[in-house]
Parts: C-alpha cells; structure tokens; sequence
C-alpha cells in the first residue's frame, strides 16, 4: 500500500485499540471508550475501545447507569501465530498424484505443502525441493521402479480399463517400453518379477501378446490404439490389466512416474505450532529447527497455515493508542512488541520511545478524560448526551468531584462544558458516584480492598506502601479497624515493607485517616496528629500521589 492509498488521518492497521493502564479505573476505561468515538465519528471505522483488566465496581456503576457497553478486554497482545499467517492453506492429501501436486506448487508459488487427512489434520509435509532430489537423484536400480497404485496410473493416463478393474493399493511396479522385436523384449524383461511389470506399447500385437503370456501385471496401450479381442479375452483370463491411453508412448510413460501417489513422499516429522502460541516462539522454531516452514494448527488440531521466515516480516494488523498513562510498565502485557500510534495522558512521561513521529497529547490536568473532551472540541463536535456523561464521570472520579489538590481551572471549566451536553448536575452525579461503591463493603474482602490501588514507594532504606479507599462517613472504618490492622500486618510481611498504611479518605468531609503498621518512631515525626496508636487525623488531605507520598517520603527519608 503506498502512501497515498491511506486515508487521511488514517492507518493501515485492521485493528487499532485504544487502551488504559492495567488495574484500571474510572478515568482509564472513560477516556479509551470515549477516545475511541471521537475517532469513529472523525472517519476511523477500525478504532475499539479496550481495557488491560476488569473494571472497578465503581466504573461498572457508571457504565450500568449509562448503558454503556463494556469495553473489549485484552488481558495480553503480544503478537499471535494467528496475526501473521493466511487462514486459507494450501493442502494435499496423501492420495494426491504427484503431477496434481507439482501443479499445486506451480500454480501457488509455494515451496512446502502440507498433507492432510480428510479432517483437515495435517500428516506430514511435502517440500518441493526434497522431493526434487528424491524424483530427479534416484539411483539406477531404480530408474524404472513406479510407485502407484492401478487407480492413480488410469487417472493419470486418462485411461480404459479394457481388462481388469482399478484398485488404491500402491504397488511397486518395473517400467518397460515394447519398442522392439518380440525376441528383444522377452530378453529384456527376463529376470524381473512378472507381477510387477508395467509394459507400455502401441498397436503391437506380438509385445501385447508376450506380455500377456509372461504374466505381467499390467499392460498400457497407447495412442488409443485398437487392442483385437483374442488378446483382450486371454488378458481377462490370465489376470493382465490392460489399460487404453490416448497419449503417445513417451508422454505416457512420463506421466506414469507422475501418477505416484504423495503418500510415497510424505516427510511425517515436521514442526507443529498452535495459531494462539506467541510470534516469539514461531521465531524460535523457525530458525532452530532448520526447516523452511512450520505448520499452524487449530486448538482442534486442523491446519490452520503455513509459517515461513517471511511470515515473521509480516506486519501485525493491529496497533495501540494509549490513554490514562505512558508507560510501559502499566501497559497491557505485550505491548513493547505492538506499534503505539497515539499517547493521551496527564502522568508524569516514562514513555518508550518510538520509531516514528506520534500525537503525544499529556497535561498536567486532573484527568485524561479532560484531554479527551479538548480533543473534541479541538475536531468542532459534540459529545452526545451519554459521552459527555462518561467524560463527565472520569474527571469527577480522578479530581474527587473536583476537590482533590490534582484538579485545575482546565478541569473545572470542562466540567461545565460537559454538564450542559449531558444534560445534569456534576455535583449530584459525582456524590452519586462515591456513594454508589464507596467503602469497604463495594470490595469482596478486606484484603481486596487494602491491596485493590496499592503502591509501593522507598525513601533512603524505607520501604513504603500505601493504600486508599474512598469512604462516605468513617462509621464503617472504626468497626472494621482492628481487622484492617492485620490485613495491613500480613501486606507488610508479605511484600517486605517498614511500613505499611491505608488512607481512608473520606470525600464530603475533605479528610483522611491513616491506619499503619511497622515503622513506630513514625508518630514522633508524622506531624500529623494521632488519634490513637497506629491511626493519624489528616485533614484536609485527599491526594495519595500531590500530598501523602511527598510528606512520607520527607518524613521517612529524615528518621
Ligand atoms: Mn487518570
């Protein structure tokens, strides 16, 4: 495809996916959906949302509220077996003559043929230049033996059977060509098993009739030359198949050798992969095993394709735009080995670097979902009613309704743009929100939900993590608090930490408590107050990443 023939603003991938960060949230699953959109309705037919891993309860609510579909989930991308072989094989099967099969490689311009059963499961190979040094390197002893069967010599010679009837067994049969005096010709074909002669000769009767008396396994009449009764009836009698071909004798002794059926020829080992195993270990394959082609299989063990070296050139149909974060290490598993085309972010940068010139489009705003809308309002549209909702729903869910220190008058000023497309109230709707899957209970255990958003940092020797769950009313905390206390206990053993804390953040009252364990000399330096041992009052605080992890990280660094 050349330049040209791509569509403005388009791509030559079949499939492009714009994806978030793996553990995903409101914000990562909001922007892809609503990414994805923009770029349908700009012209881009081949763009699909997807998503690194299952929503969050609280993404499902907005979604379910919505009437949204959840987005495509691909929990890896590394490049298939599938992504680069033709679905639509060339095949033999055993019972195939060799003249069809030489056919086939000319006809397809293939170098390797697979053979197959008539389930479609591959037996063994054929490969043209093995069978080159087989049909044209055959050593003296056998420069007349033909392998065939009755059936394929007759197919192949578009012959009668004049005596006798055709039969599949494959049979090792003498080649002689009755070009002489009969007397000649008796000499010749002394010393040679009768039952494995094949005579080939034209309207002569006194060799037609020698080959009779001798027994031979088969005669071919050539030039569809007339053949006289008495010889057919003594044939008949004596057990001789005779054959009638229209073609002259060379030509027919030609295609006699061609008429071997390619079970004679089968190569049974060779290498099998399965069309979901990865492009890495096809590589492998194909340059370890020293063979020219590896077969692709079905789960179900029916061909699949062909792979050759050229297939690892093959360019993968898909590519990624990646929105709600830039770095490989939160990307969906495989995609250090797909092309990026787009970044959509507001993280700090850690992303790879790329081939080619791409859109990077990161601010330092609350959300992604705040890029996404600029996008459209850069392209002169609209969201419909439910993206500006969507939109919507990842600003207030990463800004927490706009409070969290992250947000900025960008945010806030999308925020009214967004509420008159939707068509509601982002004040309702964000506390609809939080309160829909807030606290402890939207999670399937404690656990869950102390390890659900969890990260690790390190100050000089401390090894930090800190959680957060988002609550309304701390009532549920308090009677959770001493189970936490352990969860918080095993979490630091478990990952090897100093300290371990969770951040119970309450998002009416703009306040959060801090539960830890480990690290005691911590109270002496916290500054913040304590409520209790193990428990901290930080009001005012919000943001695990602007102002929890900076003040830890100062605080832990100077014990
Ligand atoms: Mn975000």
């Amino acid at each position: 495809m050349s330049e040209a023939d791509v569509p403005e603003g388009g791509s030559v991938y079949t499939h492009i996916y714009v994806i978030g960060h793996k553990n995903p949230d409101t914000d990562s699953i909001a922007s892809s959906i609503a990414y994805a959109e923009l770029k349908r309705r700009i012209g881009q037919p081949n763009v699909t949302a997807a998503m690194a891993g299952e929503p969050n309860p609280q993404t499902r609510y907005i979604l379910e509220r919505l009437a949204i579909e959840t987005p495509l989930y691909l929990a890896d991308i590394h490049p298939k077996v599938r992504d680069v072989i033709t679905r639509r094989p060339i095949t033999a099967s055993a019972d195939m003559p060799l003249k069809a099969v030489l056919e086939l490689f000319h006809r397809h311009t293939i170098r390797v043929l697979p053979v197959v059963d008539d389930r479609n499961v591959p037996l063994g190979v054929v490969s043209l230049l093995k069978l080159s040094e087989k049909y044209l390197l055959v050593g003296t002893d056998r420069k007349r033996g033909v392998d065939t069967s009755l059936s394929s010599l007759a197919a192949c010679l578009e012959g009668t059977f004049l005596a006798g009837a055709p039969d599949n067994e494959v049979e090792h049969l003498h080649l002689f060509i009755g070009a002489m005096t009969e007397e000649s010709f008796a000499g010749r074909i002394k010393g040679h098993d009768p039952a494995s002669l094949l005579i080939m000769t034209g309207d002569r009767p006194s060799i037609q009739r020698a080959a009779i008396e001798n027994r031979a396994r088969i005669l071919v009449v050539t030039g569809g030359l007339p053949v006289c009764d008495t010889i057919l009836t003594e044939a008949r009698q004596t057990g001789v198949i005779v054959v009638s071909t229209p073609h002259d004798t060379a030509t027919a002794a030609w295609l006699a050798r061609l008429s071997t059926p390619l079970s004679c020829y089968i190569e049974p080992h060779f290498e099998k992969i399965g069309v979901a195993e990865s492009l890495d270990h096809l590589r492998l394959k194909l340059l370890h095993s020293g063979e020219p082609a590896v077969v692709a299989v079905e789960e179900d063990g029916a061909i699949a394709g062909v792979a050759t070296k050229s297939s690892l050139l093959t360019p993968i149909p898909y590519a990624l735009i990646m929105v709600d974060h830039n770095e490989l290490s939160q990307a969906v598993p495989g995609a250090e080995a797909v092309e990026i085309l787009e970044v959509l972010d507001h993280h700090k940068l850690g992303n790879p670097p790329t081939n080619q010139p791409i859109t990077f489009t990161v601010a330092p705003v609350g959300s992604t979902c705040t890029v996404v809308a600029a996008q459209y309002r850069e392209h002169g549209l609209e969201p419909d009613p439910k993206m500006a909702a969507l939109l919507l729903a990842g600003i207030l869910s990463d800004t927490v309704i706009l409070k969290s220190p992250t947000t900025t008058d960008r945010d806030r000023e999308t925020v009214a743009w967004l509420e008159k497309s939707a068509g509601i109230d982002h004040i309702a709707f964000g506390r609809d929100i939080f309160s829909s899957c807030s606290g402890f209970s939207s999670y399937k255990s404690l656990d869950g939900a102390v390890r659900a958003d969890f990260k690790q940092f390190s100050a000089a020797d401390t090894r930090f993590g800190v959680g957060q769950v988002e609550v309304v009313g701390f009532d549920e905390f308090y009677d959770l608090k001493e189970e936490l206390r352990d969860v918080l206990k095993k979490v630091k053993d478990q990952d090897g930490l100093h300290l371990a804390g969770l951040m119970v953040t309450d998002i009416y009252t703009e306040s959060t408590l801090f539960l830890t364990e480990g690290k005691n000399e911590l109270a002496h330096v916290m500054g913040y107050p304590q409520l209790e041992p193990h428990l901290y009052e930080l009001k005012g605080v919000l943001s695990r990443k602007k102002q929890m992890v900076p003040h830890l990280l100062k605080v832990l660094g100077a014990l």
